[in-house]
């Protein structure tokens, strides 16, 4: 298996972890959806990250992608059984990829990839925005917590939304355990998964060697 992208993007890591979550191993190929080179242009037709292969299979949606690995390798299963569960389970992937990327996207953008990987100057009024415009899903997944994971069994929705926050960690971003306690919690037991620890690896090894460190 072959995951092309950079695990900066929340997708990318959703990917990765959940290949490690499921005990497989993928390669993960760095490709830049604005230099695309032929062997990912074959695999990601609007070269968008992550792409993905699995000898003749291609894929180039995170949602599909992990949909394509669950029906191959159920167990452990990322998506649950009943209707209601696997539904919730979607919406908080859903939460992750369509509310809270967007809303952070401008802390990212104006406080790390500016600054940081293009060398240009961020724009902290943007920024600032954001910071506002993220407590409303932060709110909402705060007490949207029960018990351990976000709905019952760990799920990719738990894997969604611990991704973006982990590429927000890259501009100092943490989760405020005094206005989040169950979020912060939550997001440490993420973090103490076998799975997520395999990607994490993974995506410093890839974030070191594209840095040249
Ligand atoms: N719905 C897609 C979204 C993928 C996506 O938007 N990826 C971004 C990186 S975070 C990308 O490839 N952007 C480059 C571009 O749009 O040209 C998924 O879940 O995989």
């Amino acid at each position: 298996m072959k995951i092309y992208g950079f695990p900066l993007s929340p997708f990318v890591r959703k990917v990765v972890v959940a290949v490690k979550e499921k005990g497989l191993d993928a390669e993960l190929v760095p490709s830049n959806p604005g230099q695309p080179d032929p062997e990912f242009s074959a695999v990601s037709p609007f070269h968008k990250i992550p792409a993905f292969r699995d000898g003749d299979f291609t894929m180039a949606d995170s949602t599909a992608i992990v949909t394509y690995l669950e029906a191959k390798y159920p167990q452990p299963a990322l998506l649950p059984a009943s209707p209601e569960a696997r539904s919730r389970a979607i919406w908080f992937e859903e939460v992750a990829d369509t509310v809270l990327t967007p809303a952070g996207a401008p802390i990212v953008l104006n406080r790390f990839l500016r600054p940081q990987i293009f060398g240009t100057e961020g724009d902290e009024a943007a920024a600032l925005a954001a910071d506002e415009a993220i407590k409303k899903p932060l709110v909402y997944l705060e007490d949207a917590v029960s018990g351990e994971w976000l709905d019952g069994a760990f799920s990719v929705g738990d894997i969604a939304v611990a991704s973006v926050i982990r590429t927000l960690s890259y501009t100092g971003f943490e989760l405020d355990a005094s206005a989040y306690p169950q979020l912060a919690a939550w997001f440490e037991r993420v973090q103490q998964r076998a799975g997520w620890k395999a990607a994490v690896e993974i995506e410093k090894e890839v974030f070191a060697a594209a840095m040249g460190r």
